[in-house]
């Protein structure tokens, strides 16, 4: 019997410590034996480009994984060229929205199936294997739910306060249109109830974890899991890893740190990872119920994801 991890997923965090445990498990995380790697992803990202149907994280966590992506970015996939971008730019279209030559062919497809009634948790899962990615990766839903972003200028669509503004508007507050309606995809409480080990990944607490924690179901099937629960902080000596997370809590009223991070997760998973640089909060979050791990959290290319997805897989203790 192997251990089975799944991981609750935004963008580029979500995808690096996905990829850390894709490196640590048999056979990159296959569903083998009653283990194998599940990545529950969030859908408030996605987003319409030029009629077609993007879904930014769960492209970020399938290219991760197939080792297609862009490094340095963190999304979108290496070695790309922007021919088709430049001559939508020649035909009028906004193209503030980077999309690559190759990465539209993963939209094409997947706006073709979803226009053929195919939902996006089938979608998904005829291009990750296309793609040669081991894992499961499970959209949270197949229902449609888009993130907003309230901010002084206005209430803005995801996309267009990350990318577009480059999240530089403050956010006053988000709304999750669809959540109410949203029913977990096929697949997805199992994957929350059923591992050795659940993850809720470095990715941003609002933005990225609350749109998957707020489908009917899901935030207590983790509450109630039987899995060892884990929980890895996006924020390292008062600042984010990566992207807008410390403004965002700034403007929600939370402390930018580990604890502030630990707060809101606890009472939904009962271990919180902070990083070395933080050794000084064990204490306090321990405070609030939850066990503690100190690590180097930074995932230094795929070493250090795989070091860090061994530290929480080692917490599971031998089966
Ligand atoms: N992020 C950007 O900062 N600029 C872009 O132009 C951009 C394009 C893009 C295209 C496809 C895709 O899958 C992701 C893309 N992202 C881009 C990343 C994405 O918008 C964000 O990282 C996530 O939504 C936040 O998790």
């Amino acid at each position: 019997m192997s251990t089975s991890v799944t991981v609750l997923a935004g963008g580029v965090g979500g995808a690096r410590l996905a990829h850390g445990f894709a490196l640590a498990l048999p056979d990159g995380g296959a569903p083998a034996d009653g283990g194998g790697l599940t990545c529950v992803v969030n859908v408030g990202d996605d987003t319409e480009r030029h009629g077609l149907h993007v879904s930014p994280d769960l492209d970020t966590v399938m290219y991760t994984l197939a080792r297609l992506n862009d490094e340095e970015r963190g999304w979108g996939l290496t070695d790309e060229s922007y021919a088709t971008l430049a001559q939508l730019e020649r035909l009028g279209e906004d193209t503030w929205f980077t999309l690559g030559d190759k990465d539209l062919a993963t939209h094409v497809v997947r706006t073709a199936r979803l226009r053929e009634g195919v939902p996006l948790s089938e979608v998904t899962a005829a291009l990750t294997a296309a793609l040669g990615v081991r894992a499961r990766l499970l959209p949270v839903t197949d229902d449609p739910l888009r993130t907003r972003v309230s901010t002084p200028s206005g209430t803005l669509a995801f996309q267009e306060y990350f990318v577009r503004r480059q999240h530089a508007d403050a956010v006053l507050g988000l709304t999750f249109d669809g959540i109410g309606s949203a029913r977990p995809a096929p697949g997805v409480l199992d994957a929350v109830t059923g591992p050795d080990l659940l993850v809720v990944a470095p990715s941003n607490p609002f933005l990225s974890v609350e749109p998957v924690l707020g489908v009917a179901g899901v935030r207590d099937a983790v509450r109630t899991s039987p899995a060892r629960r884990v929980a890895v902080s996006p924020i390292v000596g008062g600042q984010a890893v990566k992207g807008p997370a410390a403004q965002v809590l700034e403007t929600l009223g939370h402390e930018v740190s580990a604890l502030g991070v630990a707060r809101l997760y606890a009472g939904v998973v009962d271990t919180m990872v902070i990083d070395d640089a933080d050794a000084a909060l064990a204490g306090p979050v321990e405070d609030l119920g939850l066990d503690v791990i100190v690590t180097d959290t930074i995932m230094r290319g795929p070493a250090g994801r795989e070091r860090l997805a061994r530290e929480l897989l080692a917490t599971v203790g031998p089966r």
